[in-house]
């Protein structure tokens, strides 16, 4: 069959993510000798040109529309981006009788609401690659798609959403179609490849989503084949920095050290990063971490205090967080914490010590958010609720703030944010400048924005504008 894709995402910040997500399910239907085209969006000026354009040229019997994002989960400057994902839809019906389906992990956080909002009836959630194989194949056959686990349809005016079930990482093997891309231009824009080596989330953060939607178990690739991937990357692309887009890379941690150990083994020369869980560092693992060529940790930390790790449902403690944070630091790592102030029982003096202590340990980087985006089926769902909230409608952006920070949130934020000058804001200092970004980029810079936000920083104050952006 003809599957069009259609990768709807623009957001260019932090820089522009490549659509990997899309790409893998292009490789999956492409491995199943379907005639795969993907339309990314990103660097499209007029979709309401390319998208007729792309309709007529390539006639497919079906259209795949990829959503990587519905918000950007900022407080106070949310962006809300399924408006403009509703045009594109719009657009694609008006110039294709070919049926829509939906996916993505965007999608996959609230699929019913969604599919009701751009008025389509079929819709995969969470890892697509085996469902929307076997949605083609009942298509070309002309039988019943309705048992396929993963779908969302509807029937008689009602939304079906039938069970996912994950057993393992399901395509092992599979690499994603990456040549789809235009990956010089993402590059020269200050991507940062992405690779996966496991899907899932065992833990239980109050407020996550990762696994509604990629499953609860944790299912690991084969450390040779990640490493085959990369490799790869190198070999055919010359891409010599990679961003583990795994939940939490270091869990389980023989699995990220068997990787650490494969790339040492063959002499790979690549720098990388990604998210990491401060539980499980050593000095033994943090040591391979450094020599296997990870530049940076991205750490998942949220809170620097006892009452808030343990109100947000966080796996460690204080103790461990500073303890880890050391290790890496002492390793030569760059550390970068993210934090989530004004969960659950948040008060000004809590916040207070979160940020102290970040300012005593003085990390790379701290990117503060404010504010928990609250999705259904997460236990801040239910909270919210008791708390009084009204939650009508989630697909518009509410966020749950403790009440113990005032009345004025904002003016409380920006209290914080000239407090801490030297930690990004999220949602309250400007987007990053693409062109400072392009030029370390050219001047040789790596990774992500957050590896060089001093550097960067200084350049944006000599160009007269307000620092501390990623
Ligand atoms: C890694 C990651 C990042 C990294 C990306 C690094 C990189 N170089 O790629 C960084 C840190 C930069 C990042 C930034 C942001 N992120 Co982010 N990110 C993720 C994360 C953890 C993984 C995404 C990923 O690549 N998955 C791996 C691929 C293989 O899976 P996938 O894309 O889901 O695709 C599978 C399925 O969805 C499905 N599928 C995909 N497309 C299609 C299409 C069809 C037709 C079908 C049938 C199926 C299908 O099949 C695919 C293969 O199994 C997700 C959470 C998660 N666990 O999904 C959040 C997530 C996508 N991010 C999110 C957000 C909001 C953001 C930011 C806006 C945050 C911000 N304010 O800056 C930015 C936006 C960046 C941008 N320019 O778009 C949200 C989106 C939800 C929402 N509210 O909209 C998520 C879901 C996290 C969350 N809060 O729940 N992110
Ligand atoms: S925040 Fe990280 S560790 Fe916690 S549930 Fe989500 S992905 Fe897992």
């Amino acid at each position: 069959m003809q599957v069009l894709l259609i990768a709807v995402n623009q957001e260019k910040h932090p820089y522009p993510v490549q659509p990997i997500g899309a790409t893998y399910i292009a490789a999956a239907l492409r491995e199943k000798g379907h005639h795969v085209k993907l339309l990314d969006l990103n660097f499209v000026d007029d979709f309401r040109k390319e998208i007729p354009l792309v309709l007529n040229g390539f006639k497919p019997g079906l259209v795949g529309i990829s959503i990587r994002n519905i918000d950007n989960t900022m407080y106070p400057n949310m962006e809300f981006y399924l408006p403009r994902i509703k045009e594109i839809v719009n657009c694609c019906k008006a110039y294709t009788p070919a049926r829509l389906v939906v996916g993505g992990s965007g999608f996959s956080v609230m699929p019913q609401e969604i599919l009701e909002y751009f008025d389509l009836d079929l819709g995969i959630t969470g890892n697509g690659e085996e469902v929307i194989c076997a949605v083609v194949s009942r298509m070309e056959e002309g039988t019943d798609i309705e048992r396929i686990d993963g779908i969302v349809y509807k029937k008689n005016g009602a939304y079906i959403k039938n069970p996912v079930t994950y057993t393992s990482y399901g395509c092992d093997g599979l690499e994603p179609d990456r040549f789809l891309l235009d990956l010089e231009r993402y590059f020269e824009e200050g991507s940062v490849a992405p690779i996966q080596s496991k899907r899932g989330c065992e833990f239980d953060c109050i407020y996550c989503t990762y696994p509604l939607i990629e499953g609860k178990m944790v299912r690991v690739r084969d450390p040779k084949m990640v490493v085959d991937e990369i490799e790869k990357l190198k070999r055919d692309y010359g891409i010599d920095y990679v961003f583990f887009i795994d939940n939490v890379f270091n869990y389980p941690m023989n699995h990220a050290i068997a990787i650490c150990q494969e790339i040492i083994d063959r002499k790979i020369e690549i720098q990388w990063t990604g998210f990491f869980n401060p539980t499980f560092m050593t000095e033994e693992s943090v040591s391979l971490l450094k020599e296997s060529g990870c530049s940076g940790v991205e750490l998942g930390t949220e809170a620097a205090c006892d009452k808030m790790l343990k109100n947000l449902g966080k796996s460690f403690n204080l103790n461990t967080l500073i303890s880890s944070h050391k290790l890496c630091a002492e390793a030569g790592l760059k550390t970068c914490h993210y934090l989530l102030l004004g969960g659950p029982g948040e008060t000004i003096e809590t916040a207070e010590e979160t940020l102290q202590v970040m300012r005593e340990l003085n990390p790379t980087a701290v990117i503060v958010a404010t504010g928990i985006r609250i999705y259904p089926g997460t236990p801040i769902e239910k909270i919210a609720l008791e708390d009084g909230y009204n939650l009508q409608n989630l697909l518009i952006p509410q966020f749950y703030i403790s009440k113990e920070l005032g009345e004025n949130v904002e003016e409380t934020i920006q209290n914080f944010a000239k407090k801490y000058p030297e930690f990004i804001f999220e949602g309250v200092h400007k987007k990053t400048s693409k062109e400072i970004l392009k030029m370390m980029r050219r001047m040789g810079f790596k990774g992500p924005s957050w590896e060089f936000a001093p550097v960067m920083n200084r350049l944006l104050k000599r160009q007269g504008q307000d620092g501390q952006k990623t």
